[in-house]
């Protein structure tokens, strides 16, 4: 398999080539694009040495495959020259995510829906996968109406910019912001840029990628998105009302037995999810399960993962091998 990796250099496109090379993706070829500034620089991969490409040599090298994290304006201008020279595009960005013609996939979910007509697929925000993953099983079981979660992200969803300005802080050295505010001891309840409505993109991104991937309109969500000065992952405080009740034992198995989800749910022993733990795993971290008593039917709970793994990078990755495990690509 050819591999093109689109944003090869960036933080997510970084976290890409380790993950493809740690789960043995069948590559024969890496082909590392990036911009310009970048292309000719050599990437190790596999103990191989790749030089990065720009997007015009990628597309004419006919890569089966192309995992792209390089943002929304090259998704749009690039992704369909790579889908008409026959590629298969994954792509990390918000470009296609909402585009009723393209599927929003996480792979525990809804790889199901995919075929070989699909030439662009898009991978979801990283709040809302991690999300999703824990309520899925549980919407199957008990029908979720409505979803309030409060986020609590890593600086590495924003890139490499506010890793340096978190750093900078932190040392005292004056240097490049990424936010429009310090975020060393702060909390900044603004992530993306604001819509009409008040809420920022981020906050929507959870609430309509949601419905669109576990294919229920109905689902409500509404979203608080937060960024704190943590790097190894996002954490979401969630309260979730269904139509059924529950028994906090029976959801602790639903998520014991869903693949990629580890439950980390032990009071007695201080057990719980945090984003310290949860960096370089790919896995989706859920604790503090417990009843809502202020409402019937209604759950909380507490879920950590890797914003650049299972949020960004591994979900993308997962995507291809289902692809070739299916013969989709
Ligand atoms: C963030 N959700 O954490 C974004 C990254 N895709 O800013």
């Amino acid at each position: 398999m050819k591999v093109a990796v689109v944003g090869a250099t960036g933080m997510v496109g970084e976290v890409m080539r380790k993950v493809l090379a740690e789960r043995n993706f069948p590559i024969t070829e890496l082909i590392p694009v990036a911009s310009e500034k970048s292309v000719g620089k050599e990437i190790d991969f596999n103990g191989k040495k790749y030089k990065v490409v720009s997007l015009e040599t990628a597309v004419a090298m006919k890569p089966q495959i192309a995992l792209f994290s390089a943002g929304g304006d090259t998704s749009k201008e690039w992704a369909p020259k790579f889908a008409e020279a026959g590629t298969t595009v994954i792509d990390n960005s918000s470009a296609w995510r909402m585009d009723p013609t393209k599927k929003l996939v996480v792979p525990e979910i809804n790889a199901s829906e995919l075929t070989k007509e699909d030439k662009i697929i898009a991978n979801p925000n990283c709040s809302t996968i991690q999300m999703v993953l824990a309520l899925n099983p549980l919407h199957k079981k008990y029908n979720i109406e409505r979803v309030v979660v409060s986020t609590y992200q890593s600086v590495t969803g924003t890139g490499v910019k506010a890793v340096q300005q978190l750093e900078n802080e932190y040392a005292g050295v004056q240097g490049e912001m990424a936010y429009k505010y310090p975020i060393h001891r702060n909390a900044i309840p603004q992530i993306d840029v604001f819509e009409d409505n008040g809420y920022t993109k981020e906050e929507m991104k959870m609430t309509r990628e949601t419905k669109k991937i576990m294919g229920d309109d109905s689902i409500r969500v509404t979203a608080t998105t937060v960024r704190i000065p943590t790097v190894g992952g996002h954490s979401e405080a969630v309260n979730i009302e269904f139509s059924n009740d529950f028994d906090l034992n029976e959801v602790r198995s639903i998520l014991h037995n869903t693949p990629g989800i580890t439950v980390q749910d032990n009071t007695d022993t201080f057990t719980y999810p945090m984003p310290l733990y949860a960096e370089g795993k790919d896995d989706v971290f859920v604790g503090r399960i417990r009843r809502d008593e202020s409402q019937p039917n209604t759950l909380n709970m507490w879920i950590v993962a890797d914003n650049l793994r299972k949020g960004a990078a591994t979900n993308a990755v997962q995507i291809a091998e289902y692809l070739v495990a299916n013969g989709l690509v």
